[in-house]
Parts: structure tokens; C-alpha cells; sequence
């Protein structure tokens, strides 16, 4: 409701500054074309200086109102270096968006046309261009190394010691499968997904055996994790936004991601001072009807709960009962045969 009166009176404020540039017009054409010329540039040029401020004046309350919804401080390693970067790009593009901006229609106001103003011409000044094209040089330079140097941290190689986990996206969730023990993903196929093998997996890899589906995304604290995502059907991309994670998720072309959560689910509780807060895990790329589905719950915790849970995990090996379904699947062919035998014997006989 709020909105549509906000864009009812932005509406109106239009039509009112028609109405009188239009009725300028018209006073214009009785009083003589010169006067009439004379007006409208005033008005024109008192539209910029409102414009401006309005502008500026909107930039500052809409960050202010939304401030409330901004990503609070990041829970992992590599996104602190995220949030400097983004501060160390922010404040010096801020600074020229404002002064630039503020030049533009100033300059538009002051300098209107005036017959009796003469515009000043000079060519070309080498100090200026020398300023306005070093400043900005150095400037994108100083910010591309950190951006590099940021880069070559966050997409290193993954440590030894890192909890390897895939997600693969469908729509509309996120299956998260773990490597379990070994810590080594079995090998797996998109051709073998079936109702009775949701991942495709190749149970013939001894690295499939222990690998466990949640729907919860635990993580240990302190630990590095290692993410292989992968889509079986559409674009998706994994998004974990309190951890300054993101990564597209493309059939046909895995990608991976790997970071440090560093704060615990019940410390950004009790920093937030909200009992019921959860990290989450969710699709940032729109996916279709229910892409809003693929929210997860991510939980960090410490050593000792995370151990605990993981070992309560059954593998899918054995929640999906394959070893009984390979031994009656064996013991029905070895039936067939039998029956095929006996069949055999009995038409020969005949
Ligand atoms: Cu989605």
C-alpha cells in the first residue's frame, strides 16, 4: 500500500511539472517566443538541481531503510576478505558517483543559456588530462591487485584436511551427499538416477559405501570444506550468503567451493540476539516455479557435536538396502538360470 501512494504522488509531481512547463508554453506564445524561451530554461534547470536533490536524498534513505537487511558480518575466513574488498571498491567509486554527480547538475543550473553569457573555449589542458586519466588508473590498478591477490586465497588449493561434501542441484533441492569415512566421493552417474538410486551411484566404487544423503547442511567450525556442486537439470547456483559463498551449478560442468566457516550456529544467536536464526543454504539463480523450495538449513557447530552426528549417519548404501537387493537380485537370476536348466532338461526329454 505504502508503495503504490509513493508512486501515486511520484506520478502526480510529474504531471504537475507537465502541466506547468505545458501552461509556461502557452504564457510564452501570448507574451513572445524569446521570453517564453528564457522561462523554460529556468524551469529546466531548476528540475535538474531538484532532481539531484532528490536523488542524492533517496540514495541516502534507501540505505538507510534497507540497512536492516544487509549481510552482517561474514562467518568464514575468505569472506571477510570479500566484505574489505567490497569496501575498498565502494568508497572510492562512492566518493566520484557523488562529486560527478553533483557537478553534472550544477553545471546544468548554473551554465544555463543566457544571451547575454559567452561559453569560455580552451583546447586542450595536459595537467588535466594527466589527472583524470592517472588518478583513475592507479586507482583501478591498486584495486585489481587486491582483487588477484583475493582470488588466488579463495580459489587455492583445498586443504588436505577439508570435509568433502557434493550438492547437487534439481529442481527444486539441493541433494547433499557426503563422502563419509574415507572422505572420498563414490563414483556416480546422471544415467543410473532412478527411484531406487536417487545420486546415480555406482555401487561397485568401495567409496560409494559410506556415503550419506542429509537434508541439513552440518559443518564443523574451524574446518575447511570442500563443496563439488553439480546440477542434473537446469542452471542453479549454490548460495551460501552468510559465508560469502556462490557458485553457479551447471549440468555437464562441475564446479567447486571451498571455505572456512568460522563462528558456530548458537554464536550468531547469541550475537544476533535471535534464538531461532540459521545459517542458509539457497539457489540464487532463478530456477524455475519453486526455485523458493531449495532453501536448506546449514548448522556449524563445534568438533565434538559435529563428530557425534556424523556418526549417527547411515549410508545410503544401507538406507537404501543394496546389499539385499544385489543378494535377492543375485539369488532371482540364479532361479532363472535354474528354471532355464530345468526347462532345457525337460523340453530335451521330450
Ligand atoms: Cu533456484
Amino acid at each position: 500500500m505504502t508503495t503504490l501512494i509513493g508512486l501515486l504522488i511520484v506520478t502526480l509531481i510529474i504531471l504537475i511539472f507537465f502541466q506547468v512547463s505545458k501552461a509556461s508554453e502557452f504564457v510564452g506564445i501570448i507574451k513572445g517566443k524569446k521570453e517564453s524561451e528564457e522561462k523554460l530554461n529556468d524551469l529546466n534547470a531548476i528540475l535538474f538541481m531538484a532532481f539531484l536533490i532528490i536523488g542524492l536524498f533517496g540514495i541516502v534513505w534507501s540505505a538507510i531503510y534497507y540497512a536492516p537487511w544487509y549481510l552482517k558480518e561474514p562467518a568464514s575466513e575468505h569472506g571477510v576478505w570479500i566484505r574489505q574488498m567490497f569496501q575498498y571498491t565502494l568508497v572510492p567509486t562512492g566518493i566520484v558517483f557523488v562529486i560527478t554527480h553533483i557537478m553534472l547538475f550544477w553545471f546544468c543550473y548554473r551554465y544555463r543559456h543566457k544571451d547575454d553569457r559567452i561559453a569560455v573555449h580552451f583546447a586542450d589542458s595536459h595537467k588535466l588530462e594527466l589527472i583524470w586519466t592517472l588518478v583513475p588508473a592507479v586507482v583501478m590498478v591498486v584495486l585489481v591487485t587486491i582483487g588477484l591477490v583475493n582470488w588466488f586465497k579463495i580459489f587455492g588449493p583445498v586443504p588436505d584436511d577439508a570435509l568433502l561434501l557434493e550438492a547437487t542441484g534439481k529442481q527444486f533441492q539441493w541433494d547433499l551427499r557426503y563422502a563419509g569415512d574415507d572422505n572420498k566421493l563414490g563414483a556416480k552417474s546422471v544415467y543410473d538416477i532412478g527411484p531406487e538410486n536417487p545420486f546415480g551411484m555406482d555401487w561397485k566404487d568401495r567409496s560409494s559405501k559410506d556415503d550419506f544423503k542429509t537434508d541439513t547442511l552440518y559443518l564443523e567450525i574451524n574446518r575447511p570444506v570442500q563443496v563439488k556442486i553439480n546440477s542434473i537439470d537446469v542452471l542453479h547456483s549454490f548460495y551460501l550468503p552468510h559465508f560469502r559463498v556462490k557458485m553457479d551449478a551447471v549440468p555437464g560442468i562441475p564446479t567447486q567451493f571451498w571455505f572456512t566457516p568460522t563462528k558456530t550456529t548458537k554464536e550468531v544467536r547469541e550475537e544476533y540476539n535471535d534464538r531461532k536464526f540459521d545459517f542458509e543454504l539457497a539457489c540464487a539463480e532463478l530456477c524455475g516455479q519453486a526455485h523458493f523450495n531449495m532453501r536448506r538449513v546449514v548448522k556449524v557447530v563445534e568438533k565434538d557435536e559435529f563428530d557425534r552426528w556424523f556418526k549417527r549417519q547411515k549410508s545410503l548404501y544401507a538406507t537404501l538396502g543394496v546389499e539385499e537387493k544385489m543378494k535377492d537380485a543375485e539369488k532371482a537370476s540364479i532361479d532363472s538360470e535354474d528354471n532355464d536348466s530345468e526347462a532345457t532338461k525337460t523340453a530335451s526329454a521330450l
